[in-house]
């Protein structure tokens, strides 16, 4: 999977994700991260990539060129690699897309590329993005000051599942929301800590009943911490039952 990051703020992207697993996970070929600076596209003398916006109000506007010019740059270089004419798909991270899970993640996973668009100050001109963008995603309904952080988050979430990222290929498979519930509580060594003890069962090796045990653990911490999640659970059960 190659990620392609068009962003003000390259090394912001790159740092943020060359450490830990993702890191490791570049450096074993399962992934390639790429940021590319949308300031080196613009045609203005002065380095300038925004303006105010018609109409007035307050703050700038990132300006469609210097967007635009750097996505045809990127779209030729993943074209002529794949020796095609293809269209990559271009995420655009915006509080105004539709809310991300992991249902999402699964989905963008199966892609070979991926284009990222990160706006700052305002956000972009919308006439640059009909052009360009076919995905709107949003993580979570608050407002950053760009959108690297939104896309370092989409970019971690979708590497974890492309094969060979985590070396348990299980642990994608048993986690929180991969099934629409909450994770089980888990514990380590020691067995006894500040006089808690570990939960017998666990302690038993009598497998169906730790699989028991844990399948009731999700359900009772979905309905507690999350009920619509727990709703939709029991809904879907229901409808499987017919
Ligand atoms: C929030 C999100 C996002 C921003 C989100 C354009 C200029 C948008 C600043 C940017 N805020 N981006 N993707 N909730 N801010 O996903």
């Amino acid at each position: 999977m190659h990620f392609h990051v068009m962003t003000l703020f390259p090394e912001m992207v790159l740092d943020g994700l060359r450490t830990s697993i993702i890191g490791r996970a570049e450096e074993k070929g399962c992934i390639s991260i790429e940021a590319v600076n949308i300031r080196d596209y613009t045609l203005d003398k002065h380095k300038k990539v925004d303006d105010y916006t018609y109409g007035g109000g307050a703050g700038m506007l990132m300006q469609a060129q210097p967007v635009y010019d750097c996505w045809q740059a990127l779209e030729e270089r993943i074209a002529q690699r794949k020796g095609a004419k293809h269209r990559t798909r271009v995420i655009y991270v915006t509080p105004q897309g539709e809310v991300f899970h992991q249902k999402r993640a699964a989905e963008l996973s199966q892609e070979e590329d991926l284009i990222f668009l990160c706006g700052h100050y305002e956000g972009i001109d919308e006439r640059v993005l009909e052009e360009i963008v076919t995905d709107y995603i949003s993580i979570g309904d608050y407002v950053l000051t760009g959108g690297e952080l939104p896309a370092m988050v989409l970019i971690d979430a979708v590497s974890r599942l492309v094969p060979g990222v985590l070396n348990n290929g299980e642990s994608a498979q048993t986690e929180s929301h991969a099934n629409g519930l909450l994770e089980y509580p888990q514990y380590s060594r020691p067995e006894i800590w500040h006089e808690r003890r570990v939960p017998e069962v666990l302690l038993s090796g009598h497998h169906a009943n730790i699989e028991k045990w844990r399948m009731e653990q999700s359900l009772e911490r979905t309905k507690e911490r999350r009920p619509e999640l727990y709703e939709a659970y029991i809904k879907s059960c229901q409808i499987l039952q017919k």
